[in-house]
């Protein structure tokens, strides 16, 4: 087998192997094989453990063939390619999307029954690779789908934690982490490259040669060691790669003097630091140590990966390297600003290791990195300490000031000095260098300004203070507090710390910037970087995103996707997803529409038993599914959701059991979803879910009329049990804080209506499916800051439901759990500027009233099948590969390329 990056070809005759097409029979004896010969388990027994591992074998021995043949076409062809950087890549299960994209499903359904197993059981064996943590990593894995089925040449890289996202066991405290172990049975898809490694080095100093180049020295040297994981396309040879990075310290860096005198642990400790950067997936960042570790996993991620993609064009260029070409046959992604080190990595290569000068380097650099944004949430545009950056990576933070001088020279080009007021607050806001002093060549400026004014005083020049507290800072919180402060004069507050914006060097550094859906893209153009918009608005872009129809239709929902099959008359939707409009004429079509709900109800009783399996509560199939599952984060409001239902249950106490049914439909409510591990409020919302649960699916006055489930440990593998079997499902974010949403897409696409807010891909969908086929509620994202003010000056006056929601909860109903700070947290004037700065009691109403409506669609179900239908044939814009297409033209200007 050739493997990938070998620069001599091993053997020519087996270079292609021709078209991988095995039988049943062949494929039951390949698995048999690997049974055999990979003594990972019990010789004499094939039970299911060693089922799947054999199995996945055999079809990596298929995906091998394809994977090499991709890499030597790319290599003879030296196409321009595209890497996607991201420190997350949410893969769950790999089987089953392998032998669907290989067409093989049938075949190796067969073999495994010859040998006694069902592929689908042999299939859940394999644990989840949950090497991230929602959206953001799911978007990076469905890309890569798309990226193989639709020939593009590109690569993922990242990093291969040996602990992905922790396993959420849910108690009678709430939520527990616990370590996910997902290689402790080998990784059956990956190949170790030991011959693929780079080192990465942290800390040391920057020294300046007798040649006058800046030289980084000394410090902490590990490896980073390639794992590859080749990515099938779907019907297509294009088989591509995911590197991912692991770290080790250099063997010749073992203190063999050290043990062998017995310091056994002192030997080993560069071995555990190296090690312990691929550890795990986001490691906990509020102490000091854990931010060197995060930071540490990113710079490995940029500079593992550059030094691969630099070494990979220079070999490309068979000695011919023409630097100013590097932009034409290499395009790298930035996913969020994990990866913003990228930037002044791809800078200090050039110019302290390829020799290019300054100007030259930057023109190189900018014409290959773009930038997505994730989130317009302030807390997650990353800021790193100056000071511990400084420590870690000196020679970047060099030439970070570097670009930071060059910005504040464009700004000053821009805005002049003929207001100094205006140039001084741009400079504060966009300069990647936060709390520094202004750069000496501004401050000049505006002393000579000052100097030439002074004579006349009318024209005194007013330069803002930026460390000055500002008048809202300075106010006095209470009168009476005045008096106190009278005759103190005050400590001279601390200086701010001096923090890099990750954010504004991705902007600065890249030649493109783009949101994940229209709405949030025009956020990121109008507030979040208006000023970068106002000088360079040909960088902004939108590009919504999309899902791998693959996995989040033909294989999560089989029987739906027999059904598109037979009435659009082909399977060609799978790739064609426009295709899927075809199914709007037949909307009302009687026999569609019993297919269509058996479907679903034989989704819904595969559901009912998982959860009867993982909670004990038992579900009636026949209810509604509701479904709200996605990261537990305020924004999200999950609180919305489950105040919505206490007030349900609230109301349905009130009435005779006559007035109860009639009014509403029986409705199985399901939630799922991880915190953040420190994330305090978070998990106190999912406690009230599981306390709001075990009170109502216990009360036999209301027995199937509601139930509150909430299913633990959220991941890949169950969104594609309960997404098919989903009727309603919940996307109620305060407008403007959800960028995208992914799963949004996936919901509709399996015939699920959304109840939702105009948020993020929201807009989009319902514009798509149309609006009598959405449930739409809620405050819009233009509003938001106005109700915001509203609430804080205390002028909001919440409507009676919700206070009566509020007390209902404070009398106990749902245990002993003192609510206090989950409830007090949607009252008052305190919390982020304003109390309930998520809007839950602004938008309850209009939610309540929305809910009552879905009962009402729910209660004539030929309304609501025609509007399941509708919800599918109306989602195929949210195709990844529409996505991927928009990339690859507007950003990468990469060509798709068959391998033959
Ligand atoms: C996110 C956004 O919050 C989502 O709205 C968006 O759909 C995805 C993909 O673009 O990105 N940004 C982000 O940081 N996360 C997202 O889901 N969070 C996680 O992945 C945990």
């Amino acid at each position: 087998q050739k493997l990938q990056d070998s620069t001599t070809d091993i053997d020519e005759a087996s270079g292609d192997l021709g078209s991988f097409a095995p039988d049943a029979a062949s494929i039951a004896s390949s698995i048999k094989y690997h049974a055999e010969f990979t003594p990972l388990f019990a010789p004499e027994k094939f039970e299911l453990p060693k089922a799947f591992f054999a199995t996945a074998q055999s079809v990596r021995d298929a995906l091998i063939i394809n994977w090499n043949a991709t890499y030597d076409y790319y290599e003879k062809m030296n196409v321009k390619q595209a890497y996607y950087l991201s420190m997350e890549f949410l893969q769950g299960r790999a089987l089953l999307n392998a032998v669907g994209n290989l067409e093989l499903t049938g075949a190796y359904g067969e073999a495994l029954n010859k040998l006694g197993h069902s592929l689908e059981n042999v299939a859940s064996q394999e644990p989840d690779a949950a090497l991230g943590n929602g959206g953001l990593g799911r978007l990076a894995s469905c890309f890569l789908d798309s990226l193989a089925t639709l020939d593009y040449p590109a690569w993922g890289y990242g990093l291969r934690y040996k602990y992905g996202l922790f396993k959420q066991r849910i108690t009678k405290d709430g939520q527990e982490e616990v370590a996910e172990d997902w290689l402790e049975m080998g990784n059956p898809w990956e190949i170790v490259r030991n011959d693929v490694s780079y080192p990465v080095k942290f800390y040391g100093k920057v020294v300046t040669g007798s040649d006058g180049k800046q030289r980084w020295i000394g410090g902490e040297d590990i490896e980073a060691v390639a794992y590859d994981v080749p990515i099938p396309g779907y019907r297509t040879k294009t088989t591509i790669n995911l590197r991912l990075w692991s770290t080790k310290v250099p063997s010749e860096d073992l203190d063999l003097h050290a043990f062998n005198s017995g310091e056994h642990s002192k030997a080993c400790e560069a071995q555990s630091n190296a090690e312990k950067i691929c550890y795990i997936l986001y490691p906990g960042d509020e102490s000091t140590e854990g931010k060197i570790l995060r930071l540490k996993q990113q710079y490995t991620l940029c500079s593992a990966s550059l030094q691969d993609i630099v070494a990979r064009f220079e070999r490309r260029s068979k000695g011919h390297v023409k630097w100013d070409d590097f932009p034409e046959k290499v395009a790298v992604q930035m996913n969020d600003t994990h990866p913003t080190l990228c930037i002044p990595e791809l800078m200090r290569i050039l110019i302290d290791l390829k020799g290019l000068g300054w100007k030259e380097a930057w023109n190189i650099t900018q014409r290959t990195v773009a930038y997505t944004n994730h989130t317009v949430l302030p807390e997650a545009l990353e800021k790193w300490s100056y000071e511990l950056m400084e420590k870690l990576l000196p020679r970047h933070v060099e030439i970070i000031e570097m670009i930071d001088e060059q910005l504040v020279d464009d700004i000053l080009s821009k805005y002049g000095t003929s207001n100094p007021e205006i140039l001084v607050e741009k400079l504060n806001v966009m300069r990647i260098l936060e709390n520094f002093d202004l750069p000496a060549v501004v401050a000049d400026l505006l002393a000579e300004l000052q100097e030439s004014k002074i004579d006349d005083p009318s024209e005194k020049l007013e330069i803002p203070d930026e460390t000055a507290p500002t008048d809202e800072e300075n106010e006095p919180e209470e009168e009476e507090d005045i008096d106190k402060k009278k005759d103190v004069t005050p400590e001279p507050s601390p200086a701010p710390p001096k923090l890099v914006r990750m954010a504004n060097l991705c902007v600065v550094g890249g030649h493109a910037v783009n949101g994940v859906a229209e709405i949030h893209s025009e956020i990121v153009k109008e507030e979040v970087f208006n000023d970068f918009y106002e000088l360079w608005p040909e960088k902004f872009q939108n590009k919504t995103n999309g899902v791998t129809p693959r996995r989040w239709i033909r294989f999560c929902n089989p029987k739906l996707s027999d059904i598109i099959t037979k009435w659009t008359g082909t399977e060609d939707w799978v790739l064609k997803t426009e295709k899927l409009a075809e199914l709007r004429k037949f909307a009302d079509n009687e026999d569609l529409q019993i297919e269509w709900r058996k479907a679903k109800r034989s989704n819904k009783a595969k559901v009912a038993s998982f959860i009867k399996e993982k909670t004990g509560y038992s579900v009636n199939a026949d209810a509604m599914f509701d479904i709200q599952v996605k990261r537990i984060h305020e924004y999200k409001r999950q609180l919305l959701n489950i105040l919505g239902i206490v007030y349900r249950y609230k109301k349905m106490k009130e009435m005779t059991a006559v007035e109860r049914e009639a009014k509403y439909v029986p409705r199985v409510c399901i939630f799922g979803g991880k915190a953040f591990a420190t994330y305090v409020q978070a998990k106190r919302i999912v406690k009230f879910i599981t306390d709001v649960g075990a009170t109502i699916n216990h009360d036999p006055e209301i027995g199937d009329l509601l139930k509150v489930i909430f299913v633990p440990d959220y991941n890949v593998s169950v969104a594609e049990l309960l997404i098919p079997a989903s009727e309603l499902s919940q996307h109620i974010s305060t407008a403007g804080m959800e960028a995208s949403g992914t799963s949004n897409m996936k919901f509709a696409m399996n015939g699920c209506i959304l109840i939702g807010t105009l948020d993020g891909a929201n807009v989009e969908i319902r514009e798509e499916v149309g609006e009598d086929n959405f449930f739409l509620f809620g405050a819009e994202a233009h509003e938001i800051a106005a109700l915001r003010k509203e609430r804080a000056e205390g002028k909001f006056v919440p409507d009676k439901c919700f206070e009566e929601v509020k007390e209902f909860v404070r009398s106990g109903a749902f245990g002993s759990y003192n609510y206090d700070e989950l409830i007090g947290s949607l009252e008052g004037n305190e919390g982020f500027g304003c109390a309930d700065y998520f809007l839950v009691g602004k938008d309850f109403p209009s939610y309540i009233e929305c809910q009552e409506k879905v009962d009402e669609a729910y209660q004539d179900q030929k309304r609501w099948t025609r509007m399941s239908i509708l919800n599918t044939a109306g989602s195929y814009k949210f195709s990844s590969d529409r996505t991927i297409h928009e990339y690859a033209k507007d950003i990468w200007n990469i060509q798709h390329l068959e391998i033959l």
